[in-house]
């Protein structure tokens, strides 16, 4: 038998197609040659590189899988998938800021948004010329968006928008914002452009972690916008979350590459790590720590995987995607913390990659649903009793 490859026990590479196989190479060589040489520094400085958004919108990493007649990729779930776990591979950060342009930008604009606001801005943000971020959460508490105090009223053709959204991802990058907002009829998506007057966002500083990404509190001051502006084709909750199901999808394939990083950084590691003689990999307590990972790793590949199935086939459920989002980040931020461990001291600086995914990882287990509130989502899916 052949040696098996550490970061693919059960070749699941061997399942994916052809297609799927060339887009997961072409994103593992943008990040080996364009994103691992930097992004230690980008971390320091507390810098997103956005030198490579016109890089990644060339290889049609934004909005992949939204169709071609609206200058995107037109790739599966699948595809999007490999994407998400080559970006977080190289940093959450750059994950991040795909997820946010494709799958709450550019899909609430395809999904909810009629067919003259898809012409106009999607093309454009597939191309990195205009970025997006999208405004659910709120000071005073985010797992509860249903309880938004951001609110919009009809004045004449148009709609006076007035409140707060905090933790925004690309909030001061971002050319237009899609923020949710109470109206008279429910929840409704408004896309808000920056130099809207009133409109404001301010970067949040002093970040432990997704250092390499640009978060931001966003301020809503009588701001008028027109109801051409407005998405038409939602209201109420539903329209937010069901974007959170496009992201969440992603966020479950993003963590096994932070976690795949870690694991082959430590491989390496521990076999040239002399100690007591021997290398540290000679250990039993060290071969166990590395053994768990990479069973870890091999169950969210197969669980991602299968939710890029179901999700191909049309049938993905919101609480299948729970799942995978709370086992897969937790996995990760685990292995990195172990990995971290294993570096020794040589571990605490962004020399080596773990405790920068740790650290990230701590907002990837946040965002997007705490993981309490995913592990609520499957109790509430298996009892019928919602818990929240
Ligand atoms: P609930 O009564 O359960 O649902 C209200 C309506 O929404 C529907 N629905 C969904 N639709 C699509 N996808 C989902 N995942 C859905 N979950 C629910 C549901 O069917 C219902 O529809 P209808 O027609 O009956 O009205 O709502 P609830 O108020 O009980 O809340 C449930 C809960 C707690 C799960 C939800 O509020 C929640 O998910 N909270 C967490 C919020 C969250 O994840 N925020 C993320 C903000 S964005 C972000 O973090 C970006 S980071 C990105 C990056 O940088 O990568
Ligand atoms: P809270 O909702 O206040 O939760 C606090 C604690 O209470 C958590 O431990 C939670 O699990 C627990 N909890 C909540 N409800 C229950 C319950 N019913 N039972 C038991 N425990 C409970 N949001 C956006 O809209 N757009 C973005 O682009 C975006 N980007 C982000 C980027 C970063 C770096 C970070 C950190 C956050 C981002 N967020 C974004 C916000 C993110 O979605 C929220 O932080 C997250 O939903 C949690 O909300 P919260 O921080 O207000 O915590």
């Amino acid at each position: 038998t052949s040696p098996l490859n550490p970061t693919d026990l059960y070749d699941v590479r061997s399942l994916l197609s052809e297609e799927e196989r060339m887009v997961q190479d072409t994103v593992a060589r943008f990040t080996d040659e364009r994103v691992l040489p930097i992004i230690g520094d980008c971390f320091d400085r507390g810098r997103f590189p956005t030198e490579l958004i016109p890089e990644m919108a060339e290889l049609g990493l934004l909005g992949s899988s939204l169709p071609v007649e609206y200058g995107c990729a037109g790739m599966n779930g699948v595809s999007y998938g490999l994407v998400c776990q080559e970006l977080e591979r190289g940093d959450s950060g750059l994950r991040s800021f795909a997820s946010v342009q494709s799958s709450l930008c550019m899909y609430p604009i395809y999904a909810y948004g009629s067919e003259e606001q898809r012409r106009r801005w999607l093309p454009d943000m597939a191309a990195g010329k205009v970025i997006g971020c999208f405004g659910l959460t709120e000071p005073q508490g985010g797992s509860d968006p249903g309880s938004m105090r951001t609110h919009a009223k009809k004045d004449g053709a148009d709609w006076i928008l007035n409140g707060s959204k905090m933790w925004i991802t690309n909030g001061n990058l971002a050319h237009i914002a899609i923020v949710w907002a109470q109206t008279d009829e429910g929840i409704q998506g408004f896309v808000v452009e920056k130099d809207f007057p009133g409109y404001a966002a301010q970067e949040i500083h002093k970040k432990m972690s997704l250092r390499a990404s640009v978060t931001s509190a966003l301020y809503f001051d009588n701001v008028r916008v027109p109801d051409a502006n407005r998405l038409p084709n939602v209201k109420g909750l539903k329209g937010p979350l069901g974007c959170l199901t496009q992201a969440r999808y992603g966020i479950t394939w993003g963590p096994i590459g932070a976690a795949i990083a870690c694991l082959a950084e430590v491989l390496d590691y521990s076999k040239s790590r002399i100690l007591f003689k021997q290398p540290i990999a000679a250990r039993q307590a060290v071969q166990i720590k590395l053994a768990e990972m990479a069973r870890r790793i091999t169950l969210a590949q197969l669980l991602s995987l299968q939710l890029g199935r179901l999700k191909d086939a049309g049938v993905m459920q919101p609480t299948q995607v729970s799942l995978a989002k709370w086992n897969n980040c937790r996995m990760a931020i685990d292995i990195a913390r172990e990995a971290r461990d294993i570096l020794g001291g040589a571990g605490i600086t962004t020399e080596h990659s773990p405790i920068r995914h740790a650290l990230n990882l701590e907002s990837v287990i946040t965002y997007e649903g705490t993981e309490t509130v995913h592990q609520l989502v499957v109790g509430r899916e298996l009892t019928g009793i919602n818990a929240f």
